[in-house]
């Protein structure tokens, strides 16, 4: 059996919570957050007995391998490195940081502490995306040498998440990592990349549409489109929809969790839609089911001693696109990476 404990009970723990409880062999003993509210009422939810306001005092009491870091980002840096500290393995929330600096100061204490760091980086594990990666894989349609990424919503994330509305950065921060990192995990790194950005909703405060043109190590172009002030039917929130061409056919992963698959001589259509897994709901769901398998994953990582696939480290390729992408809007220059 395996012991975690969370820090941070706000908005998404409550679906990581959940999550835990359908992983094996796994439980969650402590619970960590500053809002006493949000701490009693996550603990009745859920059943857990021991509490804390404090997440210093609960890392002293121990009792657990791991924590479940599900604060927002400012938080991110001491908390990790007091995880570190404390001689436990950690999963961290994404954005893992907002400087390079910060996140690499996080993957060195826990790779000195010889403990496994993870980003909750799940938009990539999100099932359709699988499908995606999986056919690229299998060679359907041969080398690929374009793509777009697009991530087009007028979904209301202000309601659930009120500081996406305050925060001077937005949409490439929060929701363009992941797209960015879905383009990393379908086309590999990235050698150079330009964006634009536009603040359309005049009642936020950062940008909430952001283009952004990425050349891969590999040899492929790829474009990552993201809006949260577009209009338009069928509302898509949370889908990403993907479209790649290969020398060998092409691929489109369409609203509605549609993946076709084009050659020359054949067309497939699958259904890759993800299922409703009974503690979610729509149109959540896509999220909800990849957060199931990101901690499956990390809790297989644990117990197998290697590093998982969205590890501190990997995540650094990450958010240095992230970094990139604010630093090219904002002077117009064509980035190196
Ligand atoms: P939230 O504000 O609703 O919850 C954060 C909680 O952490 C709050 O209850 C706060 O009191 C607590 N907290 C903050 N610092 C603390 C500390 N030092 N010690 C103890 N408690 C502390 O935020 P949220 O919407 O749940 O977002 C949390 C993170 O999850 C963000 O980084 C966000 O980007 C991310 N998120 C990820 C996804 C995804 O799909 N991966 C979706 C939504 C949110
Ligand atoms: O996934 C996320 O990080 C969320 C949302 C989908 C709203 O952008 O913040």
């Amino acid at each position: 059996m395996l012991n975690g404990a969370m820090i941070g009970c706000g908005f998404f723990a409550q679906n990581q919570m959940h999550a835990w409880q359908a992983v094996p062999g796994l439980r969650i003993v402590a619970l960590c957050d500053r809002d006493p509210d949000r701490l009693a009422q996550t603990a009745a939810r859920f059943g857990v007995d021991r509490t804390y306001a404090d997440a210093a005092a609960m890392m002293a009491d121990g009792g657990f391998d791991f924590v479940d870091i599900a604060t927002t980002v400012a938080s991110h840096r001491p908390l990790v490195l007091a995880a570190a500290n404390a001689g436990l393995h950690a999963i961290c929330q994404k954005p893992f940081a907002s400087t390079m600096q910060d996140a690499r100061a996080m993957v060195a204490a826990m790779e000195q502490a010889g403990k496994i760091l993870m980003v909750h980086e799940n938009f990539r594990w999100q099932s359709p995306v699988r499908a995606v990666l999986d056919a690229l894989r299998d060679g359907a349609i041969g080398r690929p040498f374009f793509a777009r990424f697009s991530f087009r919503s007028g979904h209301d994330v202000f309601s659930g998440q009120p500081y996406l509305a305050t925060d001077p950065r937005f949409i490439i921060q929060d929701l363009g990592i992941h797209i960015l990192d879905i383009a990393r995990a379908t086309l590999g790194d990235v050698t150079r990349l330009s964006a634009s950005t536009a603040r359309i909703n005049p009642a936020i405060r950062g940008e909430d549409v952001a283009t952004i043109l990425l050349d891969h190590a590999g040899g492929a172009a790829s474009v990552v489109d993201c809006s949260y002030a577009t209009r338009r039917l069928p509302e898509t929130f949370p889908e990403t929809l993907i479209e790649i061409d290969g020398d060998r056919g092409s691929l489109r992963l369409e609203a509605g969790y549609r993946l076709v698959i084009q050659t020359e001589t054949a067309e497939e259509v699958r259904d890759v839609a993800p299922p409703l897994l009974p503690w979610a709901d729509r149109p959540w769901h896509n999220i909800q089911e990849s957060v199931q398998i990101i901690q499956s994953h990390f809790i297989d990582c644990l117990r197998e001693g290697r590093q998982p696939e969205t590890s501190g480290r990997d995540n650094l390729q990450t958010l240095a696109l992230v970094e990139a992408a604010y630093a090219s809007a904002r002077d117009g220059s064509r980035i190196a990476l």
